[in-house]
């Protein structure tokens, strides 16, 4: 029996329980989605219908080293797995709820009967503490979407409860992309030395997160020269954000109403994706380390506190001593601009609260990146194999493409300059 590597992985994730549903010619007209640091629920078929089961349960979540907290997601994880399917498939999701309170799962985007829509108290009775429901519904479009609780919405959002369904078309698409990624954008307010998301914020967060992932923890995006790449985002944050892509231009393909006519594609290099939109990326990849995040300069940054005066500018030589007296160890930092925060950071300088990432970490080949949150990097290179998702490491340039130094004189020169 020919078993493609998409169903191989099925079952082997699956230890065997689990049989493999999907037809070769189906999984030989796409490839299948990269959760970026997620992974994909696996299905039963039973009598020609797709039986998923997600469980609503507390799951323990890092963020990254360093930063841990107690959120709520399904099936161990937050985002919970990816549901992957076919349009015009029959789906049965079972969703057991192993929280304290009752909740019930929205398929956002996707077009089904009003009873399976999944608004507690308006489609559906809430699910209650350790009852399991099930929706089922056939698939009648293919793209992006994503699924998330509509009760006690704030909350259980805010704590980390999403996923993305992705549903594939019957026919190749044209051109074929050879990798597809997937990524939720969210926020949380973790604030510094606690464990528990605080559902109430409205605005300040302290994380920014590619599914629930932070900067240097989020997985490159890896491909090889000329492959096409499709980058597949949905947003379930609080906020909309920018997301900027370096290196080629990429095109913008497709929406929570799937992937749009060629003649709505447009040429960009940065694509707002708003609150309780998908967007979909596709670009032809160019060897380098391209720099894929939010444009929000606030949300490539871990926590930091946004009520502390001014620094830059202020020679607080004078005053550092008796500041001392009162909060020891205290150190004078911003007067040239932040940056200095990494380094005195990443030589122990004074550590944060417990439980907390500092506000800008990573190291590059060539020196701190002084990046968090919503940052990741596009990992393009010449002689990756087909499949091959691991980390290739750094780019290593052509002899004579690295931006290099000329002068360490500031009087180097003769620029233009204007004059006030
Ligand atoms: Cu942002």
């Amino acid at each position: 029996m020919k078993m493609s590597r998409r169903s191989l992985v099925i079952a082997a994730g699956a230890a065997g329980a689990v049989r493999v549903g999907e037809s070769a010619a189906a999984a030989e007209a796409h490839v299948p989605v990269r959760t970026l640091n997620g992974w994909t629920l696996p299905f039963r078929l039973r009598n020609g219908v797709k039986e998923f089961h997600l469980v609503a349960e507390e799951v323990e979540h890092q963020f990254a080293a360093g930063s841990k907290a107690r959120c709520w997601g399904y099936n161990g994880s937050t985002p919970g797995p990816t549901i992957e399917a076919v349009e015009g498939d029959r789906v049965r999701i079972l969703v057991t709820n192993r929280l304290r309170e009752h909740t019930t799962v929205h398929w956002h985007g996707i077009l089904l009967p009003s009873g399976m829509d999944g608004v507690g108290g308006l489609n559906q009775p809430h699910i209650q503490p350790g009852e399991t429901f099930a929706y089922e519904f056939t698939l009648r479009q293919n793209g992006t979407h994503m699924y998330h609780p509509h009760a006690d919405e704030m909350t259980q959002m805010a704590f980390g409860m999403m996923g993305l369904f992705i549903i594939y078309p019957q026919v190749r698409e044209t051109p074929r992309v050879d990798r597809d990624y997937a990524l939720l954008l969210h926020n949380w307010a973790l604030h510094p030395g606690t464990y528990r998301p605080d559902p109430s914020i409205m605005t300040d967060f302290d994380l920014w997160t590619f599914n629930s992932k932070v900067f240097p923890e989020i997985e490159p995006i890896v491909a090889r020269t000329g492959e096409r790449v499709r980058i597949r985002i949905g947003n379930l944050s609080m906020w909309n954000h920018p997301i900027h892509m370096h290196g080629p231009r990429f095109w913008v393909t497709g929406s929570d109403g799937g992937r749009w006519a060629r003649a709505l594609w447009r040429p960009e290099v940065t694509e707002t994706v708003s609150v309780g939109q998908t967007r979909d990326l596709e670009f032809d990849a160019v060897a380098g380390d391209w720099a894929f995040h939010c444009h929000m300069a606030h949300h490539t940054m871990n926590a930091m506190g946004h009520d502390v005066p001014n620094p830059t500018g202020v020679d607080q030589t004078g005053v550092e001593a008796e500041i001392r007296k009162l909060l020891p160890g205290y150190m004078a930092m911003g007067r040239e601009g932040m940056a200095e925060h990494q380094m005195h950071v990443d030589m122990g300088h004074h550590p944060g609260p417990v439980n907390t990432l500092p506000m800008m970490t990573g190291q590059g080949p060539f020196g701190n990146m002084e990046m968090g949150g919503m940052f990741t990097v596009v990992k393009v290179r010449d002689d990756l194999r087909r499949g091959d998702y691991r980390d290739p490491g750094w780019y290593s340039s052509p002899a004579g493409t690295v931006a290099r130094r000329v002068s360490e004189n500031p009087d180097f020169g003769a620029p233009v300059r204007r004059k006030i």
